[in-house]
């Protein structure tokens, strides 16, 4: 399927999913504050939909959540009756949507606040970059509620923080705020209240400035590479690397560099 402009959004979004599309960039907003965005099915098939048409002219997605919290995971409401097979089909609905997030075209920012619970920590750990307002916190509620992870977390949270750390947040109920959080690996950044949604914006305007071949090689081969052995993942990286120079994209920001057209990297 053809993915249209954004201004011509053909996705029909539930009403728990708003999209404002900002030149470049567009932000999703989990939009269901009442219930503390609690993910229920159909915002779960709103963000599958979403991120597999995102509209041509959108290069990198911020995903915000209104209110107070960014997100209180699975709605659990919607559980009480489902069997074994309905349970793991509702799984994999999760899965095909958050891989949708992470193997998509686009990199997509989260911008966390409040709660980070279950679900919305699953969902948060599918984005690649997590900033983190300093009222965040993490949990994994699943453990005191009788249920387990079942949108990917078993999966990417050992990876973000390391299996033993997820098995503790399980077993005892452990919450992490938003700086230990950020050295565990939970987000990369941590600002202060109410700052979190115009830094991801800033950083989503930064990722969609690159050439759309290192976007792509940052968001698939690095994760990856991490699964891989050595030789395959050297063998990778040698070929993503000719892939990536040979585009005339790179070709023209090389010539910028090397005509001092391009600004130089330094640290502030
Ligand atoms: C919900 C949910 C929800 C709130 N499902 N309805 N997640 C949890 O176990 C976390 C459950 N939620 C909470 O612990 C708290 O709601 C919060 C700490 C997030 C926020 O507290 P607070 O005081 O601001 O709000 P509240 O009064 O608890 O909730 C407001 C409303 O949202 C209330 O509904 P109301 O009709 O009585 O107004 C709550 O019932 C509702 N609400 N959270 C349904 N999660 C793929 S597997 C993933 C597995 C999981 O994610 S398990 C973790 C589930």
């Amino acid at each position: 399927m053809s993915a249209a402009s954004s201004s011509e959004l053909r996705i029909e979004l539930p009403s728990s999913l708003r999209f404002e599309p900002r030149g470049a960039i567009g932000i999703l907003r989990l939009s269901r504050p009442h219930k503390r965005n609690a993910l229920d099915d159909a915002t779960i098939q709103g963000i599958e939909n979403f991120f597999t048409t995102v509209p041509e002219d959108i290069k990198a997605v911020v995903l915000d959540g209104e209110g107070e919290h960014f997100c209180a995971g699975l709605d659990l409401s919607e559980l009480t009756e489902r069997d074994i097979a309905a349970g793991i089909a509702h799984s994999r609905t999760w899965h095909r949507a958050f891989e949708r997030i992470e193997f998509g075209r686009v990199p997509v920012v989260a911008s966390l606040h409040g709660a980070v619970l279950g679900g919305g920590l699953e969902l948060a750990a599918a984005c690649h970059i997590r900033v983190a307002e300093r009222s965040a916190y993490y949990a994994l509620p699943e453990g005191s509620r009788g249920i387990f992870l079942g949108g990917g977390g078993s999966v990417r949270l050992p990876r973000l923080i390391g299996a033993t750390r997820v098995i503790d947040m399980m077993l005892t109920g452990r919450t992490y705020g938003a700086d230990e959080g950020s050295a565990l690996g939970f987000s990369q950044y941590v600002v202060e209240p109410g700052a979190g949604l115009a830094i991801a914006i800033e950083l989503a305007e930064r990722t969609a400035g690159n050439a759309a071949m290192t976007n792509f090689a940052a968001m698939h081969v690095l994760p990856h590479n991490a699964e891989q052995d050595r030789a395959s993942g050297l063998l990778m990286e040698a070929l993503m690397s000719a892939i990536a120079q040979s585009d005339p994209e790179a070709k023209r920001r090389l010539h910028d560099f090397l005509e001092k057209r391009a600004p130089k990297t330094v640290h502030r």
